[in-house]
């Protein structure tokens, strides 16, 4: 090799993604980085051009989620990053990995304010809002800070990383030589963490003192890929277990341990509980009120060891990975030393059937127009003969109904707001899972959320994706305003049409305002496995404030 060949940064930075396996970048192209994104494409990387910084940062986020590599997004400075930043931060509250690279002004300029394109101490800003932040201030220094950055979000609690490279780096260039000496390939970034064998034992014996127990699986068992351990684990105890949202389809929704339609009886009669990547969060009513019993004690399973007592006192803390934790728990496990007593499951059982009971009434329904379970049922008896297809999933009352009606057979097939209950993740993560998943997408909308990120359906339009888009049109945020009143803060434009904006850009678009259509739609849709939206008309009066969580919207107290 000619020792004094040269490269520069945009090449170092492809080829350092290369080295570590990463094989997309989803972004929007602008200064400094247009060449970044050319290169990255020309090289073999899978580029994949958005509308919005938001969205490319959702679709990398989700990305990690499915595949345990961090998900890369990549935007111009000051605005751009800041668009892309609501990504990174929603990345980090849910535990996602993914790294957010940007490129940046000229430092000096920026240090002392002067006033630069798109100026901002990016670094800085990101700080708060990402596990870890870093910035590559010269080219020789690019392997090394790619390295860091995929260690940094994907091992321990996997989360949300900010990589800064400035314009300068990018275009500076070096021989040859000393650039292929700098490049780092990581050995291990997401290490085993072996939980202590004492722990395992102090687990199993609360276990086994237990009448009534019950486990949680949340979004981080998904994540952690143990699916055969936890079958196993909840299989050969017997004890009832309990999906969160992005857990459902772990065990498929079906299986006679799944107690989720008798969930407040279960969580408020428990004596322990096993947390399994769940935290004792909002979603969980922090483990206390109506819903919790005081004396429930708790094993809780997580990689993160600040997490444990983070909202009640934990009995048995596993401070370990997923996969090796329960996997321990096996090993150790002695036959019958746990046994949930006959009372406890037939007492679920029973609570579980009139709940399934009680719903039946509601979802076979038809009312007209439709409202959100009688179109929900549509849309469960579509997914349910094809339990391949991921589910994303937003909104109000839309994501709440959704939630429970839609039935999960596959793991971390069910994508959705998550711990923040943020809008706006719908047409990232269904771009992202269509991308790494190979598989149709079905994206169950409120209109209001899917304005967020609508934009989108150009993107999957572009790329004929198999994204079948299914906006539940009540009008508004929670309801639709009256005809002829003038807009109230949470109203639409009444009977809008988006199936149209699906038209505009080459997909199919579907009107649809009775369960047969909607049924007929929904099928033909995700058999053409091209993108589609159907606008699905539901009772403007039908869904109630806030959803399901209305204990958690304050209201003025003069108000009458
Ligand atoms: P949910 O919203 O489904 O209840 P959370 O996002 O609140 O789930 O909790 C996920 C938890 O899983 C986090 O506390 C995180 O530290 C943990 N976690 C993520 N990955 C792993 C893993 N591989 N092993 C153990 N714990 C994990
Ligand atoms: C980033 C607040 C929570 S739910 C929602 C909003 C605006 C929309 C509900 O209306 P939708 O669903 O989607 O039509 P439906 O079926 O009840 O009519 N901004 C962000 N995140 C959140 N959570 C909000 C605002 C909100
Ligand atoms: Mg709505």
């Amino acid at each position: 090799m000619d020792s004094s060949a040269m490269t520069d940064g945009f090449h170092l930075v492809v080829d350092a993604l290369k080295l570590n396996g990463i094989d997309t970048i989803y972004g929007v192209a602008g200064i400094p980085i247009t060449d970044l994104a050319r290169l990255a494409q020309a090289e073999g990387l899978r580029y994949v051009g958005f509308r919005h910084e938001q969205s490319a940062g959702n679709a990398a986020a989700i990305a990690g989620y499915l595949t345990q590599k961090p998900g890369i997004c990549l935007t111009v400075s000051g605005p751009g990053f800041l668009n892309g930043m609501v990504a990174l931060a929603n990345a980090t509250t849910n535990c996602f990995p993914m790294i957010l690279i940007s490129g940046s002004s000229d430092r000096a300029i920026v240090d002392l304010e002067q006033g630069d394109y798109e100026e901002l101490d990016q670094m800085n800003a990101a700080k708060p809002f990402a596990k870890a932040a870093f910035r590559i201030n010269k080219p020789q220094d690019i392997g090394i800070g790619v390295a860091r950055a995929i260690h940094a979000a994907v091992s321990g609690r996997p989360g949300g990383v900010y990589l800064d490279l400035t314009a300068a780096v990018l275009g500076a260039t070096l021989e040859v030589d000393t650039a292929q000496k700098s490049l780092v390939k990581v050995v291990d970034p997401a290490p085993r963490q072996i939980p202590d064998p004492e722990s395992i034992s102090r687990a199993l014996d609360l276990l086994a003192s237990a009448k009534r127990p019950l486990i949680i699986l949340g979004k981080g068992a998904a994540y952690a890929q143990a699916d055969k351990e936890i079958r196993t684990f909840i299989e050969t105890t017997g004890i009832p277990f309990l999906p969160m949202s992005m857990a459902k389809g772990l065990l498929p929704d079906n299986h006679v341990q799944s107690v989720a339609a008798a969930r407040s009886f279960a969580i408020g009669q428990a004596d322990v509980v096993v947390l399994i990547g769940a935290r004792l969060n909002w979603l969980l009513s922090h483990g206390k009120g109506p819903l919790w019993s005081e004396g429930t004690q708790y094993v809780q399973i997580d990689i993160s060891p600040t997490e444990i007592d983070s909202n009640r006192p934990i009995a048995a803390p596993v401070v370990g990975d997923i996969k090796s934790a329960v996997g321990a728990l096996l090993a150790a496990l002695q036959s019958d030393q746990i046994q949930p007593t006959a009372a406890w499951l037939d007492a679920l059982a029973q609570h579980k059937q009139k709940n399934i009971d009680r719903m039946a009434a509601r979802l076979n329904a038809d009312p007209n127009p439709m409202n959100f379970s009688s179109a929900l049922r549509a849309v469960r008896d579509v997914l349910a003969r094809r339990p391949d297809v991921y589910v994303v999933n937003e909104g109000a009352n839309t994501l709440d109904f959704a939630r429970n009606i839609i039935d999960m057979y596959e793991p971390r097939k069910r994508l959705d707001s998550g711990t923040w209950g943020i809008m706006g993740i719908g047409m990232g993560y269904a771009i992202g899972a269509a991308i790494v998943g190979d598989k149709p997408v079905v994206a169950v909308e409120g209109d209001s959320a899917f304005g967020f990120s609508g934009m989108e359906i150009e993107t999957i339009c572009r790329y004929h994706l198999p994204v079948i888009i299914v906006v539940f049109n009540n009008g508004g945020i929670y309801q639709g305003d009256k005809i002829g009143t003038p807009p109230s803060p949470t109203g639409f434009v009444p009977n809008a049409r988006y199936d149209k904006l699906m038209e505009a850009f080459g997909g199919t678009g579907h009107h649809v305002d009775d369960t047969l259509s909607l049924t007929k739609a929904l099928s033909d849709a995700i058999e053409a496995g091209r993108p589609a939206l159907i606008n699905c008309v539901i009772d403007p009066t039908a869904g109630t404030e806030s959803g399901h969580i209305q204990s958690l919207n304050p209201k003025s107290g003069l108000s009458k």
